[in-house]
């Protein structure tokens, strides 16, 4: 156990000393400890932007809920758009435990200053879309946070625990959805094959940029904040999704996807990096709308959260009168 005593006279160079070793012996960084500050400013930056993707990814999907193809899909649907409400509750909980606030959390991801994941500036076209994103999106953000499991903030690991147990039901009901298509009519079957080019290649860039170009992980590995690299958790999603796609007998989108016996992986195609950037700062297909709708659904809930504050107030008045 590193457990050393740590005062209000420790030098800053010893307290980085003890934090880093801390985290080389895996122990959890938590709320009170002693943190350096680009480590804090980091974690609110990733885990920020985790929550935002939460909540902005409800919006591609929410608009299928009406038209789903049966009463069990819409209330599957239903069930998984509110899990995703719950992810970003829980990440915007444990982000301001970092000492930021939620109403700053907001305001950075509507003025642009915060990101969200690229896959959710793409418009969601069919119904088979709804089984791609179940399929490749939920299923590469599990990819990537399982490994975040491991993250050595405390309550980012521990949320990343419950959050990719409902994941992986997520992706599930997507395969299933997928399934469902690709044994279908041959019109479902094609519906299936476009859901899959259209969603395979920005899933592959919901990890990042090549580790090369990421400007992040260098430090972000040092302190375990990430476990794994983009690239090799990249080429995990791309090595597993191989089988999936044989079993539904539809047409691998990456004609040049070839297994390499020396790798022990796929060898596959590179990116459209410009796409990529161009929807990171956004110019995507679907980035203005989903700030706006955002923007107006905030605006919509004001008098829910000026009811709760008013209320607030209410309750410590009386406990203050009862108490005197
Ligand atoms: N999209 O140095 P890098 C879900 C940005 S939602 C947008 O490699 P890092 C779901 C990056 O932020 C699950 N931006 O960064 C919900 C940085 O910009 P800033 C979402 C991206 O942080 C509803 C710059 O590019 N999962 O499952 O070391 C329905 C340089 O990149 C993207 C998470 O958020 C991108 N794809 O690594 C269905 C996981 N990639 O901040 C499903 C948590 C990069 O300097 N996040 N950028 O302005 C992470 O693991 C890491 O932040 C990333 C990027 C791997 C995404």
């Amino acid at each position: 156990m590193v457990n050393k005593m740590i005062t209000n006279t420790t030098p800053e160079t010893e307290l980085e000393r003890l934090f880093q070793a801390k985290i080389d012996a895996e122990q959890k960084i938590e709320p009170k400890d002693w943190m350096p500050d680009a480590y804090r400013q980091n974690l609110i930056r990733q885990m920020s932007q985790h929550a935002h993707s939460e909540v902005i990814g409800m919006q591609p999907e929410g608009n299928w809920i009406t038209r789903a193809p049966s009463l069990r899909r819409k209330a599957v649907l239903l069930s998984k758009v509110q899990d995703e409400a719950g992810h970003g509750l829980y990440l915007y909980s444990a982000t301001e435990t970092l000492g930021i606030s939620r109403a700053e959390m907001i305001t950075a991801l509507q003025t642009g200053t915060a990101k969200y994941a690229s896959i959710f500036n793409y418009p969601t076209q069919t119904w088979g879309d709804m089984g791609a994103i179940g399929w490749l999106v939920d299923g590469a953000a599990i990819c990537n946070q399982v490994s975040l499991q491991r993250t050595s903030y405390g309550p980012y690991a521990r949320s990343m625990i419950r959050i990719c147990k409902e994941e992986s039901f997520h992706q599930r009901q997507g395969y299933q959805i997928m399934i469902e298509l690709a044994h279908g009519t041959p019109a479902q079957k094609d519906m299936a094959q476009d859901s899959l080019n259209r969603f395979y290649w920005p899933s592959l860039m919901m990890f990042g940029p090549h580790d090369s170009e990421s400007a992040h992980s260098a430090r972000s590995m040092k302190w375990k904040i990430k476990r794994e690299t983009n690239d090799d958790l990249r080429q995990k999603f791309i090595d597993q999704t191989v089988s999936q796609i044989n079993y539904l007998g539809l047409e691998h989108p990456d004609k040049a996807l070839e297994w390499n016996e020396e790798r022990g992986h796929y060898d596959s195609s590179d990116l459209d990096w410009d796409e990529f950037y161009s929807v990171i700062n956004g110019n995507g297909h679907c980035n203005r709308q989903r700030i706006q709708h955002h923007v107006k659904a905030h605006e919509d809930g004001a008098w829910v959260r000026e009811a709760t504050a008013a209320y607030n107030l209410k309750k410590e008045q009386r406990l203050a009168r009862d108490a005197a």
